[in-house]
């Protein structure tokens, strides 16, 4: 049966997926969507209009979280999780911090400048908290990660999947881990690998789209996903106006079902 992932090479959530396949050398096809058009295949395969979502034949499963339990289960060999309980629940923590409030300080960092939502002395303070709260992020992820090589332990597994694409992504956003410290090891030690390679290639052709993204956006063409995490912290970090607006220019929308 055909495994086919709807991806957008940007978001880290599908990178986390395609991250799990390739190391478990499941194979799959990619089927590209654009977040600002309509698209009934990717509504189809989730209530929520997100990617990533993975067809397996005709079933869909979508959430990145949920994705990465339902290959674990159907080819749980080689297991990405570790297999002490406590561990296994480190490494969902991990997870969940990488998800939620990691995803979220990216997010709103495209938002003002990429997106443009905000400038001058708004942009500032944005970008001011911003650095603040990935420093925070990194000081956890050096201590979650201790003396192991790997977030999952002694080996690559399902924790490091989730951390590299908001690692990366705040690299590239000019806000590397520092130089010497573990994080900055690891993420050299994750770049050597193929399926980081790879996801990573993709995301780099990705890039060329920001352009007409923006103006989707810009025009409120498209609406961009404000939720949960991404809420709250554009609401601590002052950005308030920028939703205001979002919300008069129409460009905006919130969770839920679409
Ligand atoms: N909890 C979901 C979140 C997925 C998500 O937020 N995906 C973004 C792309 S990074 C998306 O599809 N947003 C919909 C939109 O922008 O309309 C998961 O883990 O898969």
């Amino acid at each position: 049966m055909t495994l086919t992932l709807i991806d957008v090479p940007l978001s880290p959530f599908a990178q986390k997926v395609k991250l799990a396949l390739r190391e478990k050398n499941i194979p799959f096809e990619i089927r590209n969507t654009n977040l600002t058009e309509a698209d009934g295949a990717r509504l189809k395969a989730n209530p929520r209009g997100e990617i990533p979502a993975l067809l397996d034949g005709d079933a869909a499963v979508w959430d990145s979280t949920i994705i990465l339990e339902y290959i674990e289960e159907k080819w749980p060999e080689p297991a990405l999780w570790p297999k002490d309980p406590l561990a296994r629940a480190r490494a969902r923590q991990i997870e969940e911090i990488c998800d939620g409030p990691f995803e979220a300080v990216i997010f709103c960092t495209t938002e003002v400048t990429a997106f443009r939502r905000a400038e001058g002395e708004l942009q500032a303070a944005i970008l001011g908290a911003a650095k603040q709260t990935i420093q925070q992020l990194f000081a956890y992820l050096e201590e979650q990660l201790g003396d192991a090589p790997y977030f999952n332990g002694a080996s690559f597994g399902r924790a490091d999947c989730a951390v590299f694409p908001h690692v990366m992504n705040a690299k590239a956003q000019r806000t590397p881990p520092a130089e010497g410290s573990k994080l900055a090891a690891w993420l050299a030690r994750a770049l050597e690998r193929p399926s980081v390679q790879q996801t990573l290639a993709e995301a780099k052709a990705g890039l060329g789209e920001f352009k007409a993204m923006a103006e989707a956006y810009g025009s409120a063409r498209a609406k961009r996903q404000y939720r949960d995490f991404r809420l709250e912290w554009m609401l601590q970090a002052g950005g308030l106006p920028v939703i205001q607006d979002g919300l008069a220019k129409g460009n905006i929308r919130f969770g839920g079902l679409v």
